[in-house]
């Protein structure tokens, strides 16, 4: 049986999930041990925080074998050489995910406990995410980055063994003339 429920809105033209049943925003004080340079993370913090992505969901329903569509806007920008980036994590369960690219320009960095490997991911990209991989999205652009997310109400985040394992060593940092980005390994 279909559900009134099991129905949303997504405005193409905006970019946008009319009601979302969740939406949260993650903040540089959520992720300040992320990035490379603490000296430039304290620095911000001190006079203000800044707001790094925020998410929309749509989960109509919990149980077993439900599925979430979900709508991440990276903003653009950086700390300092570094650009902004979603904090990056494992799923608990053994699911894979869909992330498909509306706008902007970034890269998807995945990682196992012994690799990881960076991907072009800008508008019209779709990438299935193994579920073995930690997945991490990285804005080297100017505008705001959006994409959507398809995954299993059963996948769970694990940010925990991303720290164990060190973090992303992958960091992407604007090159010498600022004019693009490299890619710096840890
Ligand atoms: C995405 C992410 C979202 C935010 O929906 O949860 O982009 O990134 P972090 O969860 O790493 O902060 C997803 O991968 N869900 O499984
Ligand atoms: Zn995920």
């Amino acid at each position: 049986m279909i559900l009134e429920n099991d129905f949303s809105f997504f405005d193409w033209e905006y970019l946008q999930l009319e009601k979302p049943t969740d939406i949260y925003v993650k903040k540089l004080s959520n992720m300040k041990e992320q990035f490379i340079d603490n000296s430039v993370v304290l620095k911000i913090l001190s006079s203000a925080d800044l707001v790094l992505y925020k998410v929309e969901k749509f989960e109509p329903e919990k149980g077993k074998g439900n599925l979430i569509f979900s709508v991440t806007s990276l903003y653009p920008g950086t700390v300092g050489r570094e650009y902004f980036f979603t904090q990056g994590h494992y799923h608990q369960n053994d699911f894979a995910e869909i992330y498909i690219c509306l706008k902007g320009k970034g890269l998807l960095l995945l990682k196992d406990k012994n690799n990881e490997q960076v991907y072009n991911f800008e508008k019209g990209s779709i990438s299935h995410i193994n579920s073995n991989f930690a997945h991490r999205v990285v804005n080297i652009g100017d505008e705001m980055l959006k994409f959507i997310s398809v995954y299993n109400v059963d996948a769970g985040f694990d940010y925990e063994k991303v720290i164990k394992e060190g973090g992303f060593s992958t960091k992407i940092v604007k090159s010498e003339n600022s004019k693009s980005y490299k890619i710096e390994t840890l």
